[in-house]
This record gives structure tokens, C-alpha cells and sequence, in this order.
């Protein structure tokens, strides 16, 4: 994760002499070279708006793109308005398509956007990206993501609790479907292939399991692009075992609470310690968490174009 992390900022940099500089690629190693002696200012082009220094609050309305209401992030996001003293600013919230959506055209048009972005994600393979600073912390560690279970299900289910307990992969397998269905390759089918080229792996979930006899199952979920990616993958290794598998998409709360009442069997989409842990101190009593299912190698942030003019989230401040 360390690595992409620095990978982004790299670029940023390089792109950001480009835009600053409001000169084509043929200028580049020259701009380049100003930038490394120091010399930022992007002096030539005042009247410009993308390079009229690192305010961006009146073009962009003083909104931060969120994603929806009870996501972890988009309360991250307020948090930093408070801790940052961005009054004026807001997140307006709608869904995690709605925002990947607003993100593409801006990009498309090359015009600023703040979003409130999470890594794995596949935007930061299609699109050159930089996480604003956070120096008060408002978005947290790194942190993993754990899988989560019914109380009963291990009496009821030994066989889908085991393989639930054993499923583990990197950001790196997630990164890989997520990629796939954001090319246009339909989400079962994504999953599919992954674990077709990834078989090693999988076997390693179900290894010494038995097969039982379409057993039904429901794994709840919200429709984030990295849950849309674990939970088809592990609903076809479930099906590999013999289960009926049902995936239900619903609000997180309702994702938390389904699991904690038992309306729901599992899920494998606890951000935690961090993005999810109101929800779990409220509820960890009522259901059993099985650990991560992806070790520390995710996290939050606010997400920018590499092109904006900006590094940290410091900078929104007038
Ligand atoms: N996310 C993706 C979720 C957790 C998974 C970062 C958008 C959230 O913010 O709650």
C-alpha cells in the first residue's frame, strides 16, 4: 500500500509542473526543472482558474463529492470539515456509482473535483490520482477489513463458517476485479475469472471443507466497488461448496444490523478499526467478527485529480 501511496504523489508531481506551467508537453522538462529549484508559483497564469493557487472552494461550489450517507468515509469527510475549520464546505452525498461517475467527467473535462475516495479502488489504476494530506488524521490508519458472521452460524453452518473464517486476499486480488468489472466485464463473471486464474488460492479457503447439499445462504453487502468485488467472490466459492447463495445490497447500518439481528449470515465488509467502528462498538456483542479478510491495507481520503493544484487538505482553508 506504502508503495501505491508514494506511486501517487510521485506522478502528482509531474503533472502538476504541467498544469501549473498552463504549457503543453514540450515544455515539461523545462517546467520540470523550475519545479525542483523551488520555483512553484505559477506566476504566468493568474487569471486562470485551475492554477490560481490552491483555493478551489468557489469553483467547486464548496462541495466535496461523497458517496452515500452511511458510509464510513462520507463521515470521515465531515469529520475533516470540523477539524480542519472548513465551514463553508459540505459533502453532498448520493451513491459510490454516482460518485466514480462525477469523478470520470470531471477528469474527462479536466476540471477540479474533491471526492471522498478509499484505496483498493480501481480509480487509481485508471485515473492519476493524489489522497490530500491529512495532518489531522481525520480519516485515520491504514486499517483492514473483516469478515462477519451471525451468532449460530457456526452450529448451523460449520462448513460455510469455516471457508468465511479461511477467506483472506490482498488489495492486489481485489484491486484485479474491481478493475475487470469497471472495464465492462459483468460482476459474476469478474469474480469468476479471478478465481479461475487464482485457483491456488481459493482451494486454500476450501480445503478439506465438505460439500453440502444447497443449503441457503444470504450475505448482505453495500454496493461499494470493493464489496461489489469480495462478496461475488466469495458467493461463488460458497455455491462451489453446494450452497444456495443469495447477495442482498443494502445501506451499511442496515448491513451491520441484518447481521447483528440474524436476518443476514455474513458479510465481508467491516472496515475496521477505523471507517466502521461506530457501527461495531454498537453491535459487536450481537454477531461474531472473523478477523480480516484483507490485513491492513486499507484506507480513506480525500481524492483529487492529479492536475488540481493541491496537496493536502490544509489547503481548502481560505
Ligand atoms: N468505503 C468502502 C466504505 C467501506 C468500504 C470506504 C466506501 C465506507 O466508507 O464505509
Amino acid at each position: 500500500m506504502k508503495k501505491n501511496w508514494q506511486r501517487i504523489g510521485f506522478a502528482s508531481t509531474l503533472t502538476l509542473a504541467l498544469v501549473a506551467a498552463g504549457c503543453g508537453t514540450d515544455d515539461a522538462e523545462e517546467q520540470d526543472t523550475a519545479d525542483e529549484n523551488g520555483d512553484t508559483e505559477a506566476s504566468e497564469d493568474e487569471d486562470d482558474a485551475d492554477t490560481a493557487g490552491t483555493n478551489y472552494g468557489e469553483e467547486l461550489d464548496y462541495t466535496i463529492t461523497g458517496i452515500d450517507a452511511g458510509a464510513g468515509v462520507v463521515a470521515a469527510a465531515e469529520r475533516a470539515i470540523e477539524d480542519y475549520d472548513l465551514e463553508d464546505w459540505n459533502v453532498q452525498t448520493s451513491s459510490g456509482a454516482a460518485m466514480t461517475q462525477e469523478l470520470t467527467s470531471a477528469i474527462e473535462n479536466e476540471e477540479p473535483i474533491i471526492v471522498t475516495g478509499w484505496t483498493p479502488h480501481w480509480k487509481f489504476e485508471a485515473f492519476d490520482l493524489k489522497i490530500l494530506d491529512d495532518p489531522e488524521n481525520s480519516f485515520g490508519e491504514a486499517e483492514s477489513i473483516h469478515t462477519i458472521v451471525r451468532e449460530g452460524l457456526s452450529s448451523d453452518m460449520p462448513e460455510a463458517h469455516e471457508m468465511l473464517d479461511n477467506f483472506a486476499w490482498t488489495a492486489e486480488d481485489m484491486d484485479a476485479v474491481m478493475l475487470e468489472i469497471h472495464e465492462g466485464t459483468d460482476e459474476v463473471e469478474a469474480a469468476q475469472n479471478w478465481i479461475d486464474e487464482n485457483q491456488d488460492v481459493v482451494d486454500g479457503w476450501t480445503e478439506g471443507i465438505p460439500e453440502v447439499d444447497g443449503d441457503e445462504i444470504l450475505l448482505a453487502y453495500v454496493a461499494w466497488d470493493t464489496e461489489i468485488a469480495s462478496t461475488n467472490v466469495v458467493a461463488l466459492v460458497l455455491e462451489s461448496l453446494g450452497y444456495d447463495v443469495s447477495m442482498s445490497s443494502m445501506e451499511a447500518n442496515i448491513m451491520f444490523t441484518a447481521v447483528a439481528n440474524g436476518d443476514a449470515d455474513a458479510m465481508v465488509a467491516a472496515w475496521l478499526p477505523g471507517t466502521h467502528e461506530d457501527y461495531h462498538a454498537q453491535m459487536e456483542d450481537q454477531y461474531e467478527d472473523l478477523g480480516p479478510n484483507l490485513d491492513g491495507e486499507a484506507a480513506l481520503g480525500l481524492t483529487v485529480p492529479a492536475y488540481m493544484d493541491i496537496d493536502s487538505i490544509e489547503d481548502l482553508k481560505e
